[in-house]
């Protein structure tokens, strides 16, 4: 077993029932161009954890850890993107629309892809979701009960969004899940400040949150049994 310091209290786990699952380190999101600026948001925020997301995969990579990656992704002809999402707010350009890194969040177009420094490696699986969480019309859940996971390592984008909805749909299926917290992040700080607070809450009501600091200093420990 591993246990890693972390909020509300100590998060203990077995590697080989263990997955690190990154949601939506996108272009479309953390590039400007994407449909997160188009949302008017400024993506920098998100940029700057790229190479500490980085760190974890390089630290998943080498214990073994099963990576799994998510995208937020609608089919070319938008049949699995409810009307109601495209038609939401006042955005500069709606999804499908052509932006100058193709039809935002369309699967296939340079946009939607991984950004570079945080692509899959072959072997790993990828998720296209149609919304905003990991589990709503994805095979997620069928793959991790048929490999026996059922602790996950979470990071990505964005903390108070897709994150946090996946983080829930998670803790419903039964699934024990840490958030690293220097390994997410928001487009509005005090949103990821106050979805830590929220998920940590009574008790860890959703899960647990630590930095990769803590986590990697678990994970080297000689405690795996
Ligand atoms: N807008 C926003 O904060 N997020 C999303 O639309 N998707 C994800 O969080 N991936």
């Amino acid at each position: 077993m591993h246990t890693v310091q972390a909020q509300p209290y100590p998060f203990t786990f077995r590697r080989d029932a263990t997955a690190v699952l990154v949601i939506d380190m996108q272009r479309d999101f953390i590039e400007p161009g994407g449909f997160g600026e188009t949302l008017g948001n400024d993506v920098s925020r998100l940029q700057a954890i790229v190479p500490v997301v980085a760190r974890l995969l390089e630290l998943a990579r080498g214990m073994g850890l099963p990576v799994i990656h998510t995208r937020e992704a609608h089919r070319p002809d938008l049949s699995d993107c409810p009307p109601a999402k495209r038609e939401r707010g006042d955005p500069s350009l709606r999804i499908g629309d052509v932006g100058p890194m193709g039809r935002l969040l369309v699967e296939g177009e340079p946009g939607n892809d991984f950004v570079p420094a945080l692509k899959p490696e072959e072997g790993e699986l990828v998720i296209s979701k149609p919304g905003k969480g990991a589990f709503y019309a994805t095979g997620l859940d069928d793959y991790l009960r048929s490999t026996g996971i059922s602790h996950l390592l979470i990071a990505g984008v964005t903390t108070e969004v897709c994150v946090q909805t996946s983080m829930r749909e998670a803790n419903d299926r039964g699934y024990d899940c840490l958030l690293l917290e220097d390994c997410t992040e928001s487009y509005f700080p005090e949103f990821k400040r106050a979805t830590l607070d929220m998920l940590t809450a009574q008790g860890g009501i959703v899960g647990w949150t630590a930095t990769l600091q803590q986590l990697s200093a678990a994970l080297t420990a000689e405690t795996e049994t």
